[in-house]
């Protein structure tokens, strides 16, 4: 069976807010992903029903220090590279670049922690693959403009990107322009830094603000393809199919709208233009967006190269109001699905879905896919070395894999990478916490903030060296 092609990425993923702490140093400016806490109150703010706009260190935030990998960054690239990492994807914190966002210069210190960082990785020939923004606004620009409820929050991410691209142009040459761009609809703070007041039409702000950040994407990319046109610009989904409850037609149709919620971002980033069911269902809704004349041109002239996107779980959907109303919470709603296991989170445990997934994307868009994160959040128990026996982990990611081949193999599917979420043990994204882990390193730091941030590596940690060597045929 034709295994995977050659120079396939394999490495791992990470994101600035989750793992850098140093959250003040060196001129770093406060960011919406600063100030949401670990808690009770952390969906609330996430959801953008709180305001949470100060950072009140009386509330406990790990990603305060988080894993310190702005101090150990040395140390973090170097078991990388002894795993085998083709490549590490990490994002920018946006401001360390631009404290406010809108400040005239950009603040040299952080400029040259990302030149250090990238320096590092191409020492070992570690291919950077770097995310713009992951769920990160600059609270200045929160307070001032709404954030991306503003058409100027545009012009603001033009700027970061231009000083970007210039700077890293030969260091750096693939790019995701916003991690889990539909995140938006979900998580609005988390993903958009979007507040609601009383009275607010939810909806509208919420395509409003979507509209912008594809504007954001397609200009950052034209830009790009100016200062480098060997640069590869990538669109970023939270994916994962959608199954029918029953075989009841509604149930398919409803499992189908729901896909659609999600394609509607990357039909834009990636076919050019806003899909007919996704005008219709603005009309329908009454979901009012202002447009300008000259977007749907620049939708259509700045595409992406490639598609990436992070698989976790499938979902499952019912037409039936009664149904539904059963569901579970989570990020993502969704019913029990009886054929299949899930992680202590209830994210359900499901291979052929991503390659179902991976199916579903290339037939629809034709274009190379990149899996930027997959993995199982999971307790470890290290022991007194801090050796951790992963084998739950080791058993996800080998699933996923032979998925992933079979979608190459037998499928024919064009997929680029695959870098599992957090390598390196970090703070988690829905709980703000540490308890909940994906790494092949296990760094001891606990909830409270206790422990001596020493990196060990754990059962998987070999594992996956192996897969690498082997390019994927030892699992
Ligand atoms: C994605 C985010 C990541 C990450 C991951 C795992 O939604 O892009 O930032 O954290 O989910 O989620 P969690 O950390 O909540 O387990």
């Amino acid at each position: 069976m034709k295994q995977f092609p050659e120079g396939f990425l394999w490495g791992g993923a990470t994101a600035a807010n989750q793992c850098e702490g140093a959250y003040l140093a060196d001129g770093k400016g406060l960011s919406t992903v600063d100030v949401i806490p670990a808690g009770k109150d952390r969906f609330p703010v996430m959801l953008g029903e709180l305001k949470m706009l100060s950072c009140d260190e009386a509330h406990q935030y790990p990603s305060h220090e988080a894993i310190d990998f702005y101090h150990h960054y040395k140390e973090d690239i170097a078991l990388f590279a002894e795993m085998g990492f083709k490549t590490f994807r990490m994002s920018i914190s946006w401001t360390r670049i631009f404290p406010n966002g809108d400040d005239p210069t950009p603040n040299e210190a952080g400029l040259k922690f990302y030149d250090d960082v990238f320096d590092e990785c191409l020492k070992y020939g570690i291919e950077p693959l770097v995310t713009i923004t992951h769920f990160d606004v600059p609270i200045h620009l929160v307070e001032t403009l709404g954030s991306w409820r503003s058409r100027e929050m545009i012009v603001h991410y033009e700027r970061l990107c231009e000083v970007l691209f210039e700077r890293y142009k030969n260091k750096v040459t693939y790019w995701l322009t916003f991690n889990e761009i539909n995140m938006l609809l979900h998580l609005p703070f988390m993903g958009a830094g979007l507040l609601f007041e009383e009275g607010d039409d939810v909806l509208s702000i919420k395509y409003q603000a979507a509209h912008h950040q594809l504007m954001a994407s397609a200009l950052a990319t034209k830009i790009a393809k100016r200062i480098n046109p060997n640069f590869k610009i990538g669109c970023m989904l939270a994916a994962g199919v959608t199954y029918a409850n029953t075989c009841a037609p509604e149930d398919a149709f409803k499992a189908m709208t729901k896909e659609r919620e999600s394609y509607f971002f990357i039909d834009v980033q990636s076919r050019g233009e806003y899909p007919n069911y996704a005008l219709k269902m603005m009309e329908n809704e009454g979901i009012h967006v202002q447009m300008e004349p000259e977007d749907a041109q620049i939708l259509k002239e700045n595409t992406v190269d490639f598609i990436s996107f992070s698989y976790y779980a499938s979902r499952l959907t019912s037409a039936d109001p009664k149904v539904n109303a059963t569901t579970e919470g989570n990020v993502f709603a969704s019913l029990k699905n009886p054929y299949l296991k899930a992680s202590e989170w209830g994210w359900q445990i499901d291979p052929l879905g991503l390659r179902t997934t991976l199916n579903m994307l290339y037939d629809r868009y034709q274009k190379p896919l990149f899996i930027v994160e997959n993995g199982l959040g999971a307790v470890d128990m290290p022991d007194e070395n801090g050796y951790v026996e992963d084998d739950y982990r080791i058993d996800y990611l080998r699933a996923h894999v032979q998925a992933m081949r079979d979608a190459i193999a037998l499928d024919g599917v064009d997929l680029m990478g695959y870098t599992p979420w957090g390598c390196i043990d970090l703070v988690s994204a829905s709980t703000g916490e540490m308890k909940k882990r994906y790494g092949f390193i296990y760094v001891d730091k606990d909830n409270e903030g206790n422990g001596t941030l020493k990196r060990s590596k754990k059962k998987s940690f070999e594992w996956y060296k192996n897969v690498i060597n082997s390019n994927g045929t030892t699992l």
